[in-house]
């Protein structure tokens, strides 16, 4: 019984990891895409396409049917009965809306029918707005003036009012839709919707995902009732409790064991977002390590000794599920824009990858602000990436050049944005998908002039969630658990070149002239 699972509802897929304890070592690692998986939910990238005036949402039922596909995809690779412990994370700030029918419902799920039936009476909006969503500016200004000012509320909530934040998604949501809120019973995050239906019960928020809301204070970590006053009436009755990231929060439902061979009284760790969970699993929930995740967004974020809030309001300070606090920057240009240029050119992965080495660093002079949707760090509103270089670079004539700056553009951006921490670190600890990919390692170490160190698995967000259930339902030493699994392999450091310095350097002026001009 010494298994433990971790997993991680991020944008485009649910994934799932087991560890074990006694040998060190991850035994099932699985993932659901939700686009090849789940085609009928038409969300290609995880969330239904072509939103509009900013909006992007997901139909939280997809989750449902993608945790019912992964735990057996997991189940092929090792005994589930062996799993002791298990906790997880979600996309952060994305919000589910349930009605009265929930309380019921959530503690009586029974085998005949699959979670998505069974719950799909208990929806008060049928789909979720996810972090992606840019469309409550109004809202935004409104919280803003009535809490009295950007700066009141990034001191209570550790961010000014964003956008895509739940707090401003709810009073959007009891604006548009009066009567829907009215029967919303319960507002869960992603994460703590997750949580409650693995144990079968109404599950807290965690103070990690649950300040990527614009109403938990930071300073008492729970719910600010002016915070709460000028989102949505009446919404305190409508949250669940908010508990530190290594509570344990309840057991297994019946509904696993029976269905998918867990055992029973299973204990289950409050689910925390994926950044912080990320956090944990890189072993960096110390602080002294900083990080670079590389998913659907790409964020940058440490643990932070103390609270420095960001002057310009696009960075953002949560809850560290170990205790204390970490900064945050998110870049909503992450993947899906790495993407964007592969696709442009019908390269492969492979092909991407070997543009590096056609193109030297510095790119010759092109330079690409590679943002294909509005970028929220910094906040701009571009719809097509800005570039400059020869008029065949211009021109998106030139393959191997457009790659790189798009991958340049990402890095002096995030450079540039995340100054306000005050960090000059040393080692970045690389992780997320593309972060395997040792040319893109290789850009970040130059332009940080930083050691890029990566673990064996990429999925630190599971495996954070993982970590987070060993020591919170069976109490594993966390050092222990860190030194085990969050080991960087040798093989996998990529290490600076210092005639770089001076390139990106210069780049770094001309990116931030290129984004003022627009
Ligand atoms: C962080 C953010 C994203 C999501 C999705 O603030 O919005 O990183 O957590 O990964």
């Amino acid at each position: 019984m010494s298994y433990v699972l971790g997993l991680d509802a991020s944008t485009q897929s649910f994934s799932g990891l087991i560890i074990d304890l006694e040998q060190g070592l991850v035994v099932a690692e699985a993932s659901v895409n939700f686009g090849d998986d789940l085609p009928e939910y038409n969300a290609p990238s995880g969330f239904i396409p072509h939103g509009k005036d900013g909006e992007v949402q997901a139909d939280p039922r997809m989750w449902l049917d993608a945790l019912e596909k992964l735990f057996p995809a997991l189940g092929q690779q090792c005994d589930l009965a062996r799993v002791s412990a298990i906790s997880g994370a979600g996309q952060q700030h994305g919000s589910v809306y349930l009605n009265e029918d929930w309380f019921r419902v959530i503690g009586a799920l029974g085998t005949g029918r699959k979670l998505s039936e069974q719950l799909s009476t208990t929806f008060s909006r049928a789909t979720s707005p996810i972090w992606m969503d840019g469309s409550t500016g109004a809202e935004c200004r409104e919280i803003s003036t009535t809490v009295g000012g950007d700066h009141i509320v990034c001191e209570k909530s550790g961010s000014i009012a964003t956008e895509r934040f739940t707090g401003p998604q709810i009073r959007r949501f009891c604006k548009t839709s009066p009567a829907a809120y009215a029967s919303t019973a319960r507002i869960h995050l992603v994460s703590s919707f997750l949580c409650s239906v693995l144990i079968g019960a109404d599950a807290p928020v965690d103070t990690g995902d649950g300040a990527g809301m614009n109403l938990v204070n930071i300073g008492t970590w729970d719910w600010d009732s002016d915070l709460l006053a000028a989102t949505a009436p009446e919404l305190r009755e409508r949250l669940p409790a908010v508990k530190e990231g290594f509570s344990v929060v309840g057991k297994l439902d019946p509904y696993y064991i029976r269905k998918y061979g867990f055992s029973a009284e299973v204990p289950v760790a409050v689910f925390s977002g994926d950044n912080p969970s990320s956090l944990v699993g890189m072993g960096a929930s110390r602080p002294g390590k900083v990080v670079v995740s590389l998913g659907t967004s790409d964020t940058f974020f440490a643990a932070m000794p103390d609270v420095v809030a960001d002057p310009t309001g696009s960075g953002h300070v949560f809850g560290n599920p170990m205790g204390g606090s970490m900064s945050l920057q998110c870049f909503i240009n992450g993947s899906l824009a790495r993407e964007a240029v592969k696709e442009k050119f019908n390269y492969t992965w492979e092909q991407f990858s070997e543009a590096f080495a056609k193109t030297p660093a510095g790119n010759s002079g092109h330079l690409m602000v590679p943002f294909f949707r509005p970028e929220i760090s910094p906040r701009i509103d571009l719809e097509a990436p800005v570039l400059d270089g020869t008029s065949a670079f211009e021109n998106w004539q030139e393959a191997d050049a457009a790659i790189r700056a798009c991958v340049e553009g990402q890095f002096l951006n995030m450079k540039l944005r995340t100054h306000w921490m005050q960090l000059k670190p040393e080692v970045i600890y690389l992780t997320g998908g593309a972060s395997q990919n040792n040319a893109i390692a290789q850009v970040v170490a130059d332009i940080f002039q930083a050691r890029v160190q990566r673990l064996p698995t990429s999925s630190s967000v599971a495996l954070g969630a993982a970590l987070r259930a060993a020591n919170a339902c069976l109490g594993a030493d966390f050092a222990a658990l860190e030194a085990v699994f969050c080991k960087p392999t040798g093989d996998k450091i990529i290490v600076p070149d210092p005639t770089t310095k001076a390139v990106y350097a210069e780049m770094s002026v001309r990116f931030e002239r290129a984004l003022k001009s627009r």
